[in-house]
């Protein structure tokens, strides 16, 4: 039975990938910020599919917790299969001399740094059993800037090429990276984005289908299951009706 670690599992595309991977019956190390909820998504899950689901409570910008927590695994944990690096957020969508500063650290902390700490720490693991699968979730906004977009799209730049550089690093330890970029997602992203502005976020979402989380854990769990000679190093998945992070087809 395989060990997945998925960061930010209490909401959107994280909570998704964690219900998928248990309805295949993996065990699950499930981690966020907001313990009530995160312990409530393990209860279900473990309820549902009954499969051993283990929540660490878990911010993945403070180092020195992220270290603790993977060194700290049961030693029947310690056996990770698949880390996906999911964890993630943009904060306001302004010019860059307008940004507010915390929300570009809030940013720069969370999708860069966090992603790097929790990759150092679990990789540890990975290189001594000489095997496992890192996938790393970026965006289109990865691939492309766009206007008022700016530290979140270097974010991602900057996931998209570290992902890059951990497939080359880790090659030689046969251990699998890859890269997913999604489109539009209709999950908590925007409303987070605009800081609880709901109807902002909403009409984000307004005249086309937006993805689900289920659609973009249904593109994860398929990476995980080619054998493992053949590895997917990059998928970009949109709704059909976004061609680019800023081109959408809408109907009124
Ligand atoms: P959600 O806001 O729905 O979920 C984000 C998850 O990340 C939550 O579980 C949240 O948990 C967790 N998280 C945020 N900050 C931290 C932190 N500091 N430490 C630990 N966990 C954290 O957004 P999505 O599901 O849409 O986003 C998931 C990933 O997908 C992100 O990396 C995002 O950039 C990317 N993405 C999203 C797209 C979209 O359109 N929705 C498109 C392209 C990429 P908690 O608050 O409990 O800590
Ligand atoms: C989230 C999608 O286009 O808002 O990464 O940046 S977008």
């Amino acid at each position: 039975m395989k060990t997945i670690l998925i960061t930010g599992a209490t909401a959107g595309i994280g909570k998704a990938t964690a219900y998928k991977f248990a309805e295949n019956k993996c065990r699950l190390i499930i981690t966020g910020r907001r313990e009530k909820i995160l312990n409530e998504v393990a209860f279900e899950i473990n309820e549902k599919y009954k499969v051993e689901v283990l929540p660490v409570c878990l911010d993945v910008r403070k180092n020195e917790d992220v270290e603790k927590a993977v060194s700290g695994l049961p030693k029947e944990w310690r056996n990770i299969d698949v880390l996906v690096n999911n964890a993630g957020l943009a904060v306001g969508l302004n010019p860059f001399y307008d940004g507010v500063i915390d929300d570009w650290e809030r940013m720069i902390d969370t999708n860069v740094k966090g992603l790097l700490y929790v990759s150092k720490a679990v990789a540890k693991i990975m290189i001594e059993n000489r095997k496992g699968h890192i996938i790393n979730i970026s965006s289109v906004a990865g691939k492309e800037t766009y206007p008022n977009g700016n530290v979140y799209c270097a974010t991602k730049h900057a996931v998209d090429s570290l992902t890059n550089g951990m497939r080359m690093e880790l090659l030689q330890f046969g251990i699998k990276v890859t890269l997913i970029n999604p489109g539009a997602v209709e999950t908590e992203f925007s409303i987070v984005r605009f800081k609880g502005d709901n109807q902002r976020a909403k009409d984000t979402y307004k005249g086309y289908q937006p993805l689900t989380g289920a659609d973009i854990a249904e593109a994860i769990f398929y990476t995980t299951t080619l054998p493992q000679h053949a590895n997917i190093n990059e998928l970009t998945i949109t709704p059909s009706a976004q061609a680019t992070p800023m081109i959408f087809h809408k109907k009124n």
